[in-house]
């Protein structure tokens, strides 16, 4: 009696094992990055829940855009579900071309990264947003009663030291360590009807909540970043704006492919429009859900969209399914 349901048993487990390494993609998780911005780390969980939800296993993965590099390349992440042009297109191309990353398309939406300022501040310096504008009233901006203005920039690098020095402009970089204290910085100057500019981008919640405008440098063009003879500073590089219709891609380590393939199918679906990304990020900094929660309510409400990612072959129980 006892051994006969113990050989059972055995049946049963080995008959598991054999279920479980069919669906080989059940075995490792994906690994999805987490940047440090909201509408990312809420497309990152809605990725993780789209692919759950097709028989993956997945897990994130906290990664600052310099260094997510690396371990994409190598295997360790495996996908960057907001590659903005703005700020990673100078990295990205370079893994694309190394042949370690693969271009898993664009979304929908297109990106702005650029100085921004809340709309009462027209009022205060005439002649925004045209950049000339920031020339004359640089003393508005400062902090500490000097001429020189001050331009509140997020944890990102980007070449904004170059593109005061090559435009002429006065004014200082304040670089915030995280981005939330962007927006308490931006929150303190409505509140005092202060004169503020700082770094923002589109999509984002801001647009959701304030009005305002980016600042207009002068149209950016590659030449911009590689001919210092370009534009209207012979000498230096960087005397243009930032893209303004810029790319918002997928990337994935270029293994994804051929050890996942369905859901290296559905990542490439995967596509969000302006507006659903600024609602999201609006989600979390502006009525305060958490990362997860935001991705969940997007899920729930949107199976509509989701579901359309996945492919038939895909859909799990499907005998096509890898
Ligand atoms: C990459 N970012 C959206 C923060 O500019």
């Amino acid at each position: 009696m006892i051994i006969k349901r113990f050989i059972s048993l055995l049946i049963l487990l080995l008959f598991c094992s054999i279920c479980y390494g069919k669906t080989s993609k059940n075995k490792q998780p994906i690994s999805i990055i987490i940047n440090d911005w909201s509408s990312q780390i809420v497309l990152a969980h809605i990725t993780g829940r789209v692919l759950n939800s097709a028989g993956y296993k997945t897990k994130y993965s906290f990664s600052p855009i310099n260094e997510q590099w690396g371990s994409l390349s190598q295997g360790i992440d495996h996908v960057q579900i907001e590659v903005w042009e703005g700020t990673m297109a100078t990295m990205f191309e370079r893994v694309i071309k190394s042949g370690n990353v693969l271009d898993a398309g664009s979304h929908k939406a297109t990106t702005r990264e650029e100085w921004w300022y809340p709309s009462y501040v027209e009022l205060l310096c005439p002649g925004l947003p045209d950049w000339r504008a920031l020339k004359k009233c640089s003393a508005l901006f400062s902090n500490d009663g000097s001429n020189t203005g001050r331009y509140i920039a997020g944890p990102w690098e980007k070449p904004e030291a170059a593109r005061i020095r090559a435009l002429g402009l006065n004014f200082k970089i304040d670089t915030v360590k995280k981005t939330d204290d962007l927006w308490s910085e931006l929150k303190d100057a409505v509140k005092h009807n202060k004169a503020i500019v700082l770094f923002n981008w589109s999509p984002n919640w801001v647009e959701a909540v304030y009005e305002g405008k980016f600042v207009e440098f002068p149209e950016y063009q590659k030449e911009c970043e590689i001919d210092p003879k370009w534009g209207i500073n012979p000498e230096f590089h960087y005397d243009c704006g930032n893209p303004k219709n810029g790319y918002l891609k997928k990337a994935v380590w270029k293994g994804l492919k051929k050890k996942w393939p369905c859901a290296f199918k559905i990542i490439k679906n995967i596509s969000f429009d302006n507006q659903s990304i600024s609602a999201l990020a609006a989600t979390v900094d502006f009525k305060k859900l958490s990362y997860k929660e935001a991705a969940k309510q997007w899920t729930d409400e949107n199976k509509h969209i989701w579901h359309q990612w996945i492919p038939n072959t895909c859909k799990l129980g499907s005998t096509l399914n890898d």
